[in-house]
């Protein structure tokens, strides 16, 4: 077995030069106040600020000196980032646990372009799958495309979870404003009934299309969820079959499991093994944001995601935006042990990508053994959470201010808005730049005392302060600018995985539970006593459960 798990070529992460040394330097710099590191540094903001891509990213309010930069950049050099980004690229099978390459950089490639993976140079049946899904989008937004009873399409229900859904429904509500607004988009993941039902509540099915969204074509929630959807359609349609071929539409890997659940392959959108779920946006997954944005606009948002994967494979590690942000998340999170980081779009179209970003860094870097099988002896990824501004303001920033832990925040806003409505947009970026300032500075026991607090009240109006941040600044909220975005975080992601010896392609993690439910689920349909093998809570849970049903 030893010889499938490819043998580390750089040293464990505790025993390289620059790991012990930062955890030296972590020392020196526990006690330093962003104030200072202000104070003291007139070209502070110049030095640590990037801007590739149409992205401005200033790290300059971070806990860190140029020493930091230094050995940061050092320890991505010798956790062999170098040679792990061009082992991505050039389609290695680098997710070692289920002997996959990795290849959503292709998804995005040029067409001139060839990346070959088993000898077959994958980027021309990517824009086959383009093109068919391009010439599929014209003819229903276009309405070329009739339903079953003659009614062009108006609707259109995405059915997936996962990274089948995180990754339609955010890029649906971020590009919201280049969408088609004829048209109705719904997203369906849960298996929660209730999720279908209401999201069919006020469709017709006359003109209202499924696209069964799933790379393996056997998930549970997504299967039962298209079963459901079938009926209902079938109902609303008079209950002939043939109806299926125009109000159903997969995207899937698996033909087979396409076809026997009655859908034509003609009406399938492929894609490939080497597209991980929560890295298939781009793919044929993408298929309802096209349809919401048009064919157009999808190829704007991947060349915005190719220009990141671009500045990330060839920008020299010291300039190049996803390995800065991705070691500055290693500093905090395994030497001033943050447990998590705050993701805060000042931009309501972004509402969702906190909850996209939890599943691409949390499932990715959420791993507790090492390539090679060993337990880490040192964090790993961080939980992801976040909130659009200015709405988190009033509620969960006040721990973040003056609570007792470290949340590295990354700040994200645009300095035009789409929708320009008074002073709206001054206000809601001077709020963005006063959290970050407020967070990094705070206030001191001297200038709340010189406002005229009462001695009783200084100390609960004390701002420490030097808690960390990143603001990223785009000049606006485009297709291109998106996809820019979520690669930059993508390659964030890698980063920190190949620092932390980490297979960052694999989720063993969510196979148990999965496992475990379907046993459940018999058991509580089953019309005889189960007899499963459980501990005494769920058992009582089962029994709770039956003794209402039964
Ligand atoms: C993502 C995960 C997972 C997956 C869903 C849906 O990286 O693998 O979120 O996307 O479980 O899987 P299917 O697309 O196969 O239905």
């Amino acid at each position: 077995m030893a010889t499938e798990v490819t043998p580390l070529t750089v040293k464990p992460l505790t025993e390289r030069p620059s790991w012990q040394a930062l955890e030296a330097h972590y020392k020196e710099i526990a006690g330093v106040h962003l104030r200072e590191l202000f104070a003291n540094d007139a070209g502070r903001a110049e030095r640590y600020a990037l801007e590739d891509c149409g992205l401005f990213l200033d790290y300059s309010k971070n806990r860190i000196t140029d020493k930091t930069i230094k050995l940061l950049l050092q320890l991505a050099a010798e956790s062999g980032l170098r040679d792990r980004i061009d082992a991505m690229f050039s389609g290695e099978k680098i997710n070692i646990t289920e002997k996959r390459a990795v290849l959503h950089t292709a998804l995005r490639a040029p067409k001139a372009t060839s990346i070959l993976v088993d000898g077959e140079d994958v980027v021309p049946p990517v824009h086959e799958v383009l093109d068919k899904m391009a010439a599929f989008c014209n003819r229903v937004r276009s309405g070329e495309w009739k339903g079953h009873t003659g009614k062009r399409i108006r609707n259109v229900v995405n059915i997936g979870i996962g990274g089948s859904d995180l990754g339609p429904v955010m890029a649906y509500e971020a590009l919201r404003y280049y969408s088609d607004r004829a048209m109705t988009f719904r997203f369906v993941s849960n298996i929660d009934g209730t999720d279908f039902a209401e999201a069919v509540i006020d469709l017709n099915p006359d003109e209202t299309l499924f696209i069964v969204a799933s790379k393996t074509f056997t998930t549970l929630e997504t299967m039962t969820n298209a079963h459901t959807a079938r009926e209902w359609s079938l109902a609303g349609l008079g209950g002939d079959e043939s109806a299926v071929a125009k109000h159903f539409v997969a995207v899937s890997t698996n033909a087979k499991e396409v076809t026997k659940f009655g859908i034509d392959t003609a009406n399938m959108f492929e894609f490939w093994d080497w597209v991980g779920g929560r890295y298939s946006m781009d793919s044929a997954i993408g298929l309802s944001t096209m349809l919401a944005i048009g064919p157009e606009n999808f190829a704007a948002m991947l060349s915005g995601f190719h220009k990141m994967d671009e500045h990330f494979r060839t920008t020299p590690f010291e300039k190049n935006l996803p390995v800065i942000l991705g070691l500055l998340t290693v500093w905090y999170t395994d030497f001033f042990d943050a447990q998590t980081v705050a993701i805060l779009p000042y931009e309501q179209y972004l509402k969702r990508f906190p909850a996209y970003l939890q599943q691409l860094t949390m499932e990715s870097n959420g791993k507790h053994v090492t390539l090679d099988g060993n337990h880490v002896t040192y964090a790993t990824g961080p939980i992801y959470w976040g909130e659009p501004g200015t709405n988190g303001q009033h509620s969960f920033y006040q721990l973040i201010h003056q609570g007792t832990r470290l949340i590295p925040c990354d700040f994200i806003a645009f300095e035009k808005t789409l929708n320009p409505l008074g002073r709206h947009h001054a206000m809601l970026i001077g709020n963005v730049f006063a959290q970050s300032e407020a967070l990094a500075l705070g206030k001191t026991e001297v200038e709340v005392k010189a406002e005229g607090t009462p001695d009783w009240l200084v100390p609960h109006r004390v701002f420490e302060g030097n808690r960390p941040s990143n603001t990223i600044l785009a000049e606006r909220l485009t297709p291109e600018v998106l996809g820019t975005l979520i690669a930059l975080y993508e390659h964030s992601v890698f980063t920190q995985g190949i620092v932390w010896q980490i297979d960052s392609f694999d989720q063993w993690g969510v196979e148990l539970g999965k496992v475990l439910a379907q046993r459940i689920i018999a058991e509580l349909e089953s019309p005889t006593e189960p007899t499963g093998n459980h501990d005494s809570s769920t058992k009582n849970l089962i029994r709770r459960y039956r003794n209402d049903h039964h």
